[in-house]
């Protein structure tokens, strides 16, 4: 039960309450804070140094590392030297080629001396009372891997934003990309008090608090992931399946400039995210090379020692993990001929497409038919035993609608229990019928070049056929 039973839907707490908490400071781990960089901008980088200095107790500072990841800007050589050599506890690293920021990050673990790694992005901004929740909760309990809520800082104006309402915990999509929820009922209700840790299924990556020697056990980074991306994904199931746990303190707040465009480019990625699925996700991987064709053809290294590393800790699988850790997350069917790109017949070349304006807010367009192009993504459509036209590469999912009496396909919510306007029956002969108003979809001319799938009177012509391909043959 919630120790505060007069809400009626417990809430997660905003930060008057956390400044009424006092910390026995004499207790609490010190820690080394680790900031990798490559070719950051000034402002930004020396903004992240100052504000860690001017918002942690001494006492539980042990030291700042930079760790500079073979920048070749002018102002990151000697400048910056000068300029950190005058500050207490502040050292600076210097990677001797490009490590990416897994192995950057790594490089600054390794010179670390304080009993607890607190890892920040180079364009951050530390609250004041950022650092006390994350080293209480990892003095309460070492296998617990701490993260601060993220607030905006504005990339144009640099204005700290903060962040409006609650804070959200991190989950993922099948195409692995991470994603933020509101917290769910079932973790209020676990929540001792609106300001306890809040359990999240992932972490968004770079802001962080870990036991040195946790980090150590859990098998630190995987070292063959290049650049940037999917060490967050692989880190965070890592975390969960091996044994700790992963959380977000509402009390611990630090800004963070979400770019526009990162200073490098990002090609490294995809294999970063096949490493962490081939790794942790067992058969599960499948839903995600479905939704990511490429993805599987994406050379990804060796991963046989993170594997056995998976073994020696005796992780648990995935299956676990999804159920426990991630019940919110919709898992696909997937049944073979059901999935993948939803093709006509008489039109030949010409696919159900779905690409909404804006990637958060997925529902309320209209379906178009496009040139396939087997890269699932846009194109990729699950119909499930549940007779719904599914849409589930983003979160949250869509399923195909159609409005009373209209003749257009729409995006609409998924719900629990299909709607009648959502439901289809794909016949043995490719043609799918709208069950409500028995008509069936079929492929139709809009513009000189642009067509769509709209309702009409079933006919049995090749343009009212469709069949699904798993890929371009
Ligand atoms: C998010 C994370 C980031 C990381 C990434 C996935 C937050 C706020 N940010 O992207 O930490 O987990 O997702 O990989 O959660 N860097 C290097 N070497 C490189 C590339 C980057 O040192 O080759 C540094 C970079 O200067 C920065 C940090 O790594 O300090 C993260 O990079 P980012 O800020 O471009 O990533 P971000 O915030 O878009
Ligand atoms: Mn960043």
């Amino acid at each position: 039960m919630p120790a505060w039973p007069e809400l009626s839907m417990p809430e997660v707490c905003c930060i008057c309450r956390c400044k009424e908490v006092k910390y026995d400071y004499d207790h609490l781990p010190k820690t080394s804070v680790i900031i990798a960089f490559y070719n950051e901008a000034w402002s930004t980088l020396l903004r992240t140094v100052y504000s860690v200095l001017e918002t942690s107790p001494d006492i539980l500072l042990e030291e700042v590392i930079l760790v500079d990841d073979y920048s070749d800007r002018e102002h990151l050589k000697e400048r910056l030297a000068n300029e950190l050599s005058g500050l207490p506890k502040v050292r600076l690293i210097r990677a001797t080629k490009r490590e990416g920021l897994v192995r950057a990050r790594l490089l600054g673990a390794s010179a670390a001396k304080g009993d607890v790694l607190t890892f920040l992005d180079c364009h951050c901004e530390c609250h004041e009372g950022w650092l006390e929740p994350l080293l209480h909760r990892i003095h309460e309990k070492e296998s617990a891997v701490v993260c601060p809520v993220i607030d905006v800082i504005d990339w144009n104006t640099f204005e700290y934003l903060g962040n409006p309402g609650e804070p959200q915990i991190g989950g993922f999509d099948w195409r692995l990309v991470f994603t933020w929820h509101v917290v769910p009922e079932r973790e209020r209700l676990r929540m001792r008090s609106p300001i306890d840790v809040i359990r999240s299924p992932t972490m968004a990556g770079g802001l962080f608090a870990v036991s040195k020697k946790y980090f150590e056990y859990l098998g630190s980074y995987d070292t063959g992931m290049e650049v940037w991306g999917g060490e967050n994904l692989e880190f965070s199931f890592r975390i969960w399946q091996c044994g700790g746990t992963l959380e977000t303190h509402p009390c611990s707040h630090v800004g963070h400039v979400f770019p526009k465009q990162a200073p490098y480019s990002r090609n490294k990625a995809l294999a970063n995210s096949v490493r962490a699925a081939e790794v942790w996700m067992d058969e599960f991987k499948e839903l995600y090379y479905h939704r990511n064709p490429r993805a599987r053809l994406e050379p990804f290294g060796d991963v046989t020692e993170r594997r056995q590393l998976r073994a020696k800790l005796q992780c648990k699988d995935f299956k676990w993990f999804l159920e426990t850790v991630y019940p919110e997350l919709h898992v696909p069917e997937d049944r073979p001929g059901f999935f993948g790109m939803l093709q006509n017949k008489g039109l030949k070349n010409f696919c159900f497409d779905y690409n909404p304006p804006d990637e958060n807010q997925i529902t309320g367009h209209q379906v178009i038919l496009y040139t396939c192009h087997g890269m699932g993504q846009n194109q990729f459509f699950e119909y499930t035993s549940q007779m719904e036209i599914r849409y589930n590469t983003h979160q949250p999912e869509g399923c195909v609608a159609v409005e009373a009496d209209k003749d257009v396909l729409v995006m609409h919510p998924c719900q629990d229990t299909t709607p009648e306007n959502q439901k289809f029956i794909l016949q043995e002969d490719g043609a799918i019928l709208h069950q409500q108003s028995k008509k069936c979809v079929q492929a139709e001319k809009k513009a000189s070049d642009s067509f769509v799938p709209l309702l009409r009177d079933c006919t049995g012509s090749d343009r009212q056929k469709w069949f699904f391909k798993e890929r371009m043959s």
